[in-house]
């Protein structure tokens, strides 16, 4: 048989779940439902928010800030532990849905996944009914609601998920991605944190449009090898497959400073947060690490790493913050400005859980490629 010249095009769908760990809260406790709830670390001490209800996100709350910040902003949100055995036990739910349609599925975290439907298992054909179907299915058998983007590559699919959040469906299909790069902000592209959006920004570079002006060089001289992304990603091209069932290596957090810090008492309380957050994705994932991994970026770019590894696997924020703080002592500290720290831990005894590398989110900040 003659292979055809082109590949057809693919149907890739993004789902996210809407305000994950807060919707499981509110379902599963009546009370919370309608009310400013935030899941995360106690408002006392050095608590960090995991997510916030809707309601809360009114005044301002966010995923990754202090609790205290968020009780600053929103006095009278109710304050609730994670309780990740739910969110797990949700997460097997809606990825057991996905398998209804297809085996293609790539979990990016609990709440998240790419899904190939160019061919599916009931032979639906359109990507935008099978969306329609999941949604309904989560509704239906878990009384939770999700957000989801459909078209032909995977950074398009996720930015459309992010839409029309919540309960939300957005597709874009091939006529229209390259005029929806265009008007797309800086900051939504994947792997720009807020401080490369402000140099995108000093540049006049503000939209997928201005990018698309600059050659490839000029834009892998600015910004590394994440220009020749930035680059494809503006002309609509991510070959990037849906990978299944890639086991998680490493699980990490890190954060670039808006002005680098010099002393070890403006890092000490950034390492603290990071670790938390590292720590809080552990816990989500179930996993402990025998490696803990510091990453220093300075102001000159310049990036190294220290580790130590441990007999037994550990997820416990003390002994990540207390390790990260010993190797950052041990490097060249106060003597070098930082642009960047940030936490990895990897050497999982137990691969049970079968969850994709997560890499650190712009939530927190960017993610270097
Ligand atoms: N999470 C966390 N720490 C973060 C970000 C997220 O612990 N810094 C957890 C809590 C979230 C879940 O992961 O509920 C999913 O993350 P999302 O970014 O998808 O956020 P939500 O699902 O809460 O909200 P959205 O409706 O914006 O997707
Ligand atoms: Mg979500």
């Amino acid at each position: 048989m003659e292979k055809p010249a082109q590949q057809p095009l693919r149907k890739i769908i993004h789902i996210d779940m809407d305000a994950f760990y807060a919707s499981v809260e509110q379902r599963d406790n009546p009370e919370y439902r309608g009310k400013a709830l935030v899941v995360g670390g106690p408002p006392t001490g050095r608590g960090v928010v995991a997510t916030a209800s809707y309601e809360a996100r009114k005044f301002g709350v966010r995923s990754a800030m202090s609790s205290r910040q968020a009780v600053q902003l929103c006095p009278h949100a109710i304050f609730v532990k994670p309780r990740f055995a739910a969110y797990k036990e949700a997460s097997q739910k809606i990825r057991e849905i996905f398998s209804r349609y297809t085996d293609l599925i790539e979990p990016l975290s609990l709440d998240e996944a790419y899904l190939d439907v160019t061919t599916d298992k009931l032979g639906i054909g359109s990507a935008i009914e099978i969306a329609k179907q999941i949604k309904q299915a989560i509704k239906d058998e878990l009384q939770l609601t999700a957000s989801a983007g459909v078209s032909i590559n995977k950074f398009v699919a996720k930015t459309a998920s992010d839409m029309k959040k919540p309960d939300g469906l957005t597709f874009i299909g091939p006529s229209s991605i390259e005029a929806f790069m265009e008007t797309l902000p800086v900051e939504k592209f994947f792997g720009v944190g807020k401080v490369t959006a402000q140099k995108m920004k000093g540049m006049g570079l503000h939209t997928g449009g201005d990018l698309k002006k600059l050659a490839e060089d000029e834009l892998t001289k600015q910004f590394g090898k994440a220009g020749r992304f930035y680059y494809q990603i503006v002309r609509g091209i991510d070959n990037r497959e849906v990978q299944p069932d890639r086991e998680t290596k490493s699980v990490a957090a890190e954060d670039t400073f808006a002005y680098d810090l010099t002393t070890l008492e403006e890092m000490e309380p950034e390492l603290d947060r990071i670790a938390q957050i590292v720590c809080n994705r552990l816990q989500n994932h179930q996993l402990k690490g025998r490696t803990i991994t510091l990453k220093i970026k300075y102001s000159d770019f310049k990036q190294i790493t220290r580790n130590q590894s441990f007999p037994a696997g550990l997820n416990d924020l003390d002994t990540i913050s207390a390790t990260a703080k010993r190797l950052l002592a041990a490097t060249e500290v106060e003597d070098k400005k930082i642009r960047l720290l940030g936490i990895s831990l990897s050497n999982f005894n137990e691969p049970q859980a079968k969850v994709r590398e997560e890499k650190p989110t712009d939530q927190l900040s960017l993610f270097e490629f």
